[in-house]
């Protein structure tokens, strides 16, 4: 069994040698001068930390290279990753029903990884010794309840579905259903991320929402943003939209494992506030992980 870390730093290789990785170089035995630091900002921007948070990190490391009177560049390699850790100190916890079933809705934009997911989730759960179901509520698109329906069939997960250009409400309030009639334990709500406008797609879920808690008072106990952290700071606009329409409890990263700019994680865990508590680093069922901050860091930082 490969341990966490490696996991972590396989699947962080591309943020480790590409963004981090000009940190490092950049990081070497010099002088630390005026235009170390506008590098430095510029590399932290280009990992997709945005602005405000890499500016904010070269205040804090100019600080501490002034109080501590350092003069060498590589000695900022330990103050730098002190301070990225300290900004993801609070590790997100999976808060559920305290009785089963416990429904979850998957939400976020098209492509951004919420099916894939639900089936990663999904052999988690089954992995637990615990009962799943799947609602493909997405049904906008054909394709996408087909999708579904290949990993429960694949895992052995009932889906729970609709017909095309049904009520996704209806699907959703069925899925529940069959989920208490069934004796699951998780109820896996998989939603649409493309609709006309974003103005439907938000109206859409929020009913989606409404509509479970009237199948079972309490719920959804969870709401999970699936973010893409390959479409770098955009993700972060369309996740306020989400946040504001329906009641996210927490996030899922995906394809951290393709993308070349981790930053983004600080960015989110800054921005929206929110805990972050998966993180999918590759295509795979097991490719799911607890978000680890430790684990993260070290690997984005393979480099240094
Ligand atoms: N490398 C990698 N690929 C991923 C990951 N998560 C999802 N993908 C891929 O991203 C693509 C889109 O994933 P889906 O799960 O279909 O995304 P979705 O949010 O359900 O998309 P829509 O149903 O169109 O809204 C698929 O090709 C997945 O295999 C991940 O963590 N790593
Ligand atoms: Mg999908």
């Amino acid at each position: 069994m490969t341990d966490t870390f490696s996991r972590w730093r396989d699947g962080l290789a591309k943020t480790s040698k590409s963004a981090f990785g000009r940190v490092a170089s950049l990081l070497g035995a010099t002088e630390i001068t005026a235009e170390t630091w506008d590098d430095l900002e510029a590399l932290l921007i280009q990992a997709d930390l945005g602005i405000a948070i890499a500016t904010d990190i070269i205040e804090t490391l100019r600080g501490y290279t002034r109080d501590l009177g350092l003069l060498r560049s590589d000695e900022l390699k330990d103050a730098l990753q002190a301070e990225l850790r300290s900004r993801l100190d609070e590790v997100g916890e999976v808060t559920l029903a305290e009785s089963p079933p416990s429904v979850i809705l998957l939400v976020g934009v098209n492509g951004s990884g919420k099916t894939t997911s639900a089936a990663k989730l999904g052999a988690r759960f089954l992995s637990q010794g615990k009962k799943v179901i799947f609602g493909a509520a997405d049904t906008f698109r054909a394709a996408a309840v087909e999708q579904l329906q290949v990993w429960g069939q694949r895992l052995q997960i009932d889906v729970i579905s609709g017909q095309p250009e049904s009520d996704p409400g209806a699907v959703a309030y069925n899925t529940v259903q069959a989920g208490i009639a069934r004796g699951a334990d998780i109820i896996l709500i998989d939603t649409a991320g493309r609709l006309h406008t974003r103005f439907n797609l938000m109206q859409e879920l929020e009913k989606v929402e409404r509509v479970v808690g009237k199948a079972l008072p309490g719920a959804p106990h969870a709401v999970w943003l699936v973010m893409d952290t390959t479409t770098g700071q955009n993700a972060l606009q369309q996740a306020r939209a989400f946040k504001e329409s329906v009641g996210v409890t927490g996030v899922i990263l995906t394809k951290l494992d393709s993308s070349a700019r981790g930053g983004m994680v600080f960015a989110i865990r800054q921005e929206l506030g929110l805990p972050i508590l998966f993180a999918g680093l590759g295509e795979r069922t097991e490719d799911l992980e607890i978000f680890d901050p430790d684990a993260f860091i070290e690997g984005i930082l393979a480099a240094f």
